[in-house]
Parts: C-alpha cells; sequence; structure tokens
C-alpha cells in the first residue's frame, strides 16, 4: 500500500524574495490578457527596484475575492513557482504581492509572452504553412532561425524548434519533481521572439512521492489525460509524458482538435485501454508519430522520458544547423 504524499502548499514556504511592494507594479486594468483558472490575467509593468529597467509582465489575479479554492491555487502555483528556480522554458514568475492586501487578495505576475498561447498562434497560421516534409523526410533548406516577425509563415522547423523548447522545459519541471497536470497547447506562450515556455501551474503538483491522486473532482482536461489519469486518477511524470504526446499532435495537426466530436463517456476510457490512439498528424515523420504512440503506452514506465523525447528533437535540430 502506498502513501500518497502530496506536498500541501500550505507546507511550502513561498520565498519572500519574490515578495513586491504594491507601488512597484502598475496594472494596466483595461488590458485583460485573456481568463485563466482562477480569474482575469491583466497586462502590467513592474519597475526593477536597481536598475529603475520596466519589465513587462502579465498579473494573474482572482475572479472573487471570496473563492476560496481559486485562492489556494493561485497560491499553490506561486509556491511552485518561487521554489523551482528560473529556465527559459517556463513562464518564470518576476514577483508577487501578497502582503497588505486586501483580504484574499493576491497578485502573481509572471513574465509576459507577447505571442499569446501556442493554440491559437498555430491556428492563425494554417493557412501560410510551409510543410517542409516530402515522403516523410525532412527537406529544410532553411536552417533553424528566429521568425522575424508574427505575420511571417511558419515552416516544420518552427514546429520541431516548439517541441523541442517545451521539452526542455518539461524535462526542468520533472527534474524539480513538479507534474504539470495540464500540459496542452494552450498551457504554451510564446514569447515575442517566439519562444515556447511551459505555462499555467494551476493543475500542477509538487510531488513528495513517486505519483498522486487527485481528490477533487473538477473539470478534467480528459483528451489531454493519461489512460490511469481517467481511471484512477494517478498523475505523474509518466502523465505529464502522454499529454506531451498529445501535446506534439496537435502540435503537428496545427491545433486541430483531438479526438474531434468525441465526448467524455466510460467508452472513451475503453477504447484507450483497448489500444485506439489518435491517427497520425498531417505534418508529423512517421518517426514523431511513433515518438507520440510511445508517450502513450499503457504501461507508463515504457513511456519515455523528458530527455529522450528532448534529444529526439535536438538531433533533428542539430542535423537541421
Ligand atoms: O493566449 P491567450 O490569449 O494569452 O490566453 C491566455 C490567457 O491569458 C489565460 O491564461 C493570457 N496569458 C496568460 N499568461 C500570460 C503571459 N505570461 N503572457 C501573456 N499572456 C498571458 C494567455
Amino acid at each position: 500500500n502506498k502513501s500518497i504524499k502530496l506536498q500541501n502548499y500550505n507546507d511550502m514556504v513561498y520565498d519572500t524574495t519574490y515578495e513586491l511592494k504594491r507601488d512597484r507594479l502598475l496594472i494596466d486594468e483595461t488590458a485583460i490578457l485573456g481568463h485563466g483558472h482562477f480569474g482575469v490575467v491583466l497586462k502590467g509593468v513592474v519597475k526593477d527596484l536597481r536598475s529603475e529597467a520596466r519589465i513587462n509582465v502579465a498579473v494573474k489575479t482572482l475572479k472573487t475575492k471570496v473563492d476560496v479554492g481559486s485562492l489556494k491555487a493561485l497560491l499553490s502555483e506561486l509556491k511552485i513557482l518561487a521554489s523551482i528556480g528560473k529556465h527559459s522554458n517556463i513562464v518564470n514568475l518576476v514577483g508577487a504581492c501578497t502582503k497588505k492586501m486586501g483580504k484574499g487578495e493576491v497578485y502573481v505576475c509572471v513574465e509576459y509572452c507577447a505571442n499569446g498561447n501556442l493554440q491559437n498562434f498555430l491556428r492563425q497560421h494554417r493557412q501560410t504553412f510551409r510543410n517542409q516534409l516530402e515522403n516523410d523526410v525532412l527537406v529544410i533548406e532553411t536552417p533553424i532561425r528566429k521568425l522575424s516577425s508574427s505575420s511571417e509563415n511558419i515552416m516544420t522547423i518552427d514546429l520541431i524548434k516548439w517541441a523541442w523548447e517545451t521539452a526542455k522545459g518539461m524535462e526542468f519541471l520533472g527534474s524539480k519533481k513538479v507534474i504539470h497536470g495540464d500540459l496542452a497547447t494552450r498551457n504554451i506562450l510564446l514569447t515575442a521572439d517566439h519562444v515556447a515556455k511551459v505555462s499555467d501551474f494551476g493543475l500542477s503538483r509538487q510531488l513528495v512521492d513517486y505519483y498522486y491522486v487527485q481528490k477533487e473532482t473538477g473539470p478534467m482536461p480528459w483528451k489531454w489525460m493519461a489512460l490511469e489519469s481517467l481511471r484512477d486518477m494517478k498523475f505523474s511524470v509518466q502523465s505529464d509524458i502522454w499529454s506531451f504526446g498529445v501535446t506534439l499532435w496537435e502540435l503537428f495537426t496545427l491545433a486541430e482538435i483531438p479526438y474531434s466530436g468525441c465526448c467524455w463517456s466510460a467508452e472513451f476510457v475503453e477504447t484507450l485501454a483497448e489500444g485506439h490512439r489518435l491517427g497520425k498528424p498531417k505534418f508529423a515523420t512517421s518517426e514523431m508519430y511513433d515518438l507520440m504512440r510511445e508517450c502513450w503506452k499503457g504501461d507508463f514506465s515504457s513511456r519515455p522520458s523528458f530527455f529522450a523525447i528532448r534529444m529526439f528533437f535536438e538531433d533533428i535540430l542539430t542535423q537541421c544547423t
């Protein structure tokens, strides 16, 4: 009988070096970036104490001050972000206002990612996408590059770069024993330079033990969830690998809806258990599709690691440069 210890947000100490005095944060109340798990995400600017530099941030706020569940979730995200340190492929914490605020009021400021979420970005660039696959072989005449503007055409090489960057972010999270729990292209953000960063740690947990069992049943991203998560609500780094596989599938279909037309049902879980999986994306090689299928293995211990996935894409990129 495995005892599952979940590092509770209450046990985790928030690193107060991240605490921002409220007057260092200027919030643009009119600039709503979007709606998150717990509330509105607003655009803001944080003034650096020493250099007087101004950093663009996304400010996460709560829907209502009385919603204890959302407050807990936002504090949990804050504490995880503050404890794991920074990585170039995660949306890093800039600071937070938690003290001397109204009751139940918190502002969590994270790096601003000017190009929004990857799902929207892919959909917006579908029409002008340049497929670089010919008979299942990548034909790359342009080496890895920086997109010069957001209106530029995207190509297969860009999808590969975003897959690699996401894998690096997830490898980092895994090394900190953090499971994301909601990995999907909607939760990957693109910076002004089109670097992919893993975002939205609202459902994430820091593991003490091997896996955790979800107790509360809220809305679940079931199309991205591993078989063992759907059946037994078990989450682990390996269940994040499954979700990564679905995220790859989204990338290489330019953000089609997985299992389109399918509704949540017990039969859905049954068909997965019987071995039914998403089909090969139009813009992926057979090798990439094989990798996705590895991520969706029923036996979670047979799935590849984020290290192996990162290396898979790194190898392709080094061959292209
Ligand atoms: O792609 P979007 O319109 O931009 O949808 C989401 C929405 O808020 C809910 O999460 C936006 N958002 C969240 N975090 C950030 C960020 N760090 N930078 C820019 N936009 C953000 C996001």
